[in-house]
């Protein structure tokens, strides 16, 4: 799922990620409706890439429209109401006497979060956004049109981002969460975790270079190769979500996020129960 106000390049993220058109560009918008804000959406984009030799089906959901309004507490409740109606469809699905065996699970197994580049840490939208939907799903923070920064600056803003999250204490998905992990996996997630929130530059045009070709975006002054880890961090990014951190951001989702969900509804209904016993032997 991506999140994020409009304009940061989501859209250009997910066609470089997936080096194909998934989202279509958008319609031109008609100037008489400019003034009217529409309200957010959810819009689903399905589709199937081989990535090292496995086929992957990657579902987008595209949220236009988040933090456009005035008043955005409406745009968390519809996020965390979208990623939970997920959640209680596993659960019936779960307590189904004959189970489904074509069920396919629709949960949100990662939300990336675009942060607009600002220079000045977290804003108090993205940080009521991470504290509403951080324990139901893993929240990833990128900087959306990272270009915009020097080397030093952007070194200087992700310290500020990491200093709210720690402030506020935002629960972020945090690569070094397995410490019983083998050694070797848990200092490349802890190295992961240090290069956090990941700076994004979304690749506009692909030229012919030495060795092939190179997806870049084209300035009057100069390029930046999107790939190259001294540009930006989005190789890295593409590699942990299509590659290396696949699976555990599946099993994250499942065994620790829709495990707390479960308990506590369990223990909702639990109380329900208990409490119309309670109201029934009253009224006897
Ligand atoms: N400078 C810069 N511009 C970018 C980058 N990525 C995308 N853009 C440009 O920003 C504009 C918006 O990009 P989109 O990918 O449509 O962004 P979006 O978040 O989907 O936007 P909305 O759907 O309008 O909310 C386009 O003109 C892109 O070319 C980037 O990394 N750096
Ligand atoms: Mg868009």
């Amino acid at each position: 799922m991506l999140v994020g106000v409009s304009g940061l390049g989501r859209r250009t993220f997910v066609n470089t990620l997936c080096e194909r058109e998934v989202i279509p560009p958008p319609v031109a918008e008609d100037p008489e409706m400019a003034h009217m804000v529409e309200p957010m959406k959810f819009n689903k984009y399905e589709t199937q890439m081989i990535e090292d030799g496995t086929n992957i089906f990657l579902t987008t959901v595209d949220t236009p429209g988040y933090g456009d309004g005035i008043d955005n507490y409406s745009c968390f409740t519809q996020l965390q109401e979208y990623i939970e109606s997920q959640f209680d469809e596993v659960l019936l699905e779960e307590s189904r006497i004959r189970r489904n065996s074509k069920y396919k699970d629709n949960r949100v197994h990662v939300l990336l979060y675009f942060l607009t580049p600002t220079g000045h840490g977290l804003r108090e939208l993205d940080i009521e956004a991470i504290k509403r939907l951080g324990h139901f799903v893993n929240i990833i923070l990128l900087i959306g049109r990272a270009d915009t920064f020097t080397t030093d600056e952007i070194a200087l803003f992700k310290l500020q981002v990491m200093k709210d999250v720690m402030t506020y204490e935002l629960p972020i998905y945090n690569f070094g969460w397995d410490d019983e992990s083998d050694p070797e996996t848990l200092e490349e997630n802890q190295e992961i975790q240090a290069i956090v929130p990941f700076s994004i530059v979304g690749c506009d045009e692909v030229v012919d270079g030495d060795y092939g070709s190179i997806r870049v975006r084209r300035y009057p002054w100069g390029t930046v190769e999107i790939d190259n880890d001294d540009m930006s961090d989005f190789g890295l990014l593409r590699y942990i979500l299509l590659n290396s951190h696949i699976s555990d951001f599946i099993d994250y989702t499942n065994n620790v996020l829709y495990e707390e969900y479960r308990t506590q509804k369990l223990n909702e209904n639990k109380d329900d129960e208990s409490e119309e016993e309670k109201e029934e032997d009253d009224e006897e």
